[in-house]
């Protein structure tokens, strides 16, 4: 399999090759990868290079390693488009999946400064402040707060919120959701996220702030979400004209 007079280095032949079998689903997620030592063999080349193949699928995601554990194929990622403004159960039911929260607070309080500014109401006005954790087929896959104004987004129960905050607002509200401003950045777990998220210590996340406005230009929440950077990537279509 391996071709030493290939002008291809050796330990990209092993990674393609180990690729190859993730891809074809002969090494499936959560399978644990054989040790170094046996590849070593298998291949006849040196623990070093079958490291570096190794250390490059990792940094790929298609591979973790666990620590005095082993090295396991990871879950296949979310491809997640950026330009739909969509809600997380529709993201979730388009990918076949069941959606589900777990609703860590739901309270009416007074809005600080910071969120009254970009909501654009007095400070102190209601809003509604929501931490839920939301789940594809009982899997958690991001930490959600936000912020809602209660004098627009009216009548919002523990219920509703356990469905789709969307849907209440475009069916029962009749309102319009009209576009969102986001901004996405990468930070390191903290010991909640740790927790509710059940990924380990050390583990990335992907920040997402996002402001929603209805159609008539009134912004009705900031969210701020928590999804695993084991489980997604965002794309986006780039048009130069
Ligand atoms: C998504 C949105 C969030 C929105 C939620 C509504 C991002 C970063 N966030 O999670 O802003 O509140 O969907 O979901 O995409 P729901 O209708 O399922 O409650």
């Amino acid at each position: 399999m391996i071709d030493k007079n290939s002008p291809l280095p050796i330990y990209s032949q092993i990674e393609e090759c180990i690729k190859g079998q993730i891809v074809n689903g002969e090494l499936k997620p959560g399978d644990v990868l054989p040790p170094e030592r046996e590849y070593s063999e298998q291949f006849d080349v040196s623990r070093m290079t079958i490291r570096q193949a190794i250390n490059n699928l990792v940094n790929e995601g298609l591979i973790y390693r666990k620590k005095g554990s082993g090295t396991y194929v990871a879950e296949k990622k979310f491809e997640q488009p950026l330009q739909g403004l969509t809600s997380f159960t529709e993201d979730m039911k388009a990918r076949g999946l069941t959606p589900s929260s777990k609703l860590l607070k739901f309270e009416l309080i007074p809005a600080s400064a910071k969120v009254a500014a970009t909501l654009q109401i007095a400070e102190y006005t209601p809003v509604y402040e929501i931490k839920r954790i939301r789940l594809a087929d009982n899997i958690p896959m991001a930490l959600e707060t936000c912020y809602i104004s209660a004098n627009l987004i009216k009548g919002l129960t523990e219920e509703i919120i356990n469905q789709s905050l969307y849907q209440y607002i475009e069916e029962k509200l009749r309102l319009v959701i009209g576009e969102a401003t986001q901004v996405i950045e990468s930070a390191l777990a903290n010991d909640a996220e740790v927790d509710l998220l059940n990924i380990n210590k050390g583990d990335s996340i992907l920040l997402i702030e996002r402001c929603t406005y209805l159609n008539n230009g009134t912004p009705f929440e900031i969210v701020r979400s928590s999804y695993r950077a084991d489980r997604y990537r965002f794309t986006s279509q780039l048009k130069r004209y």
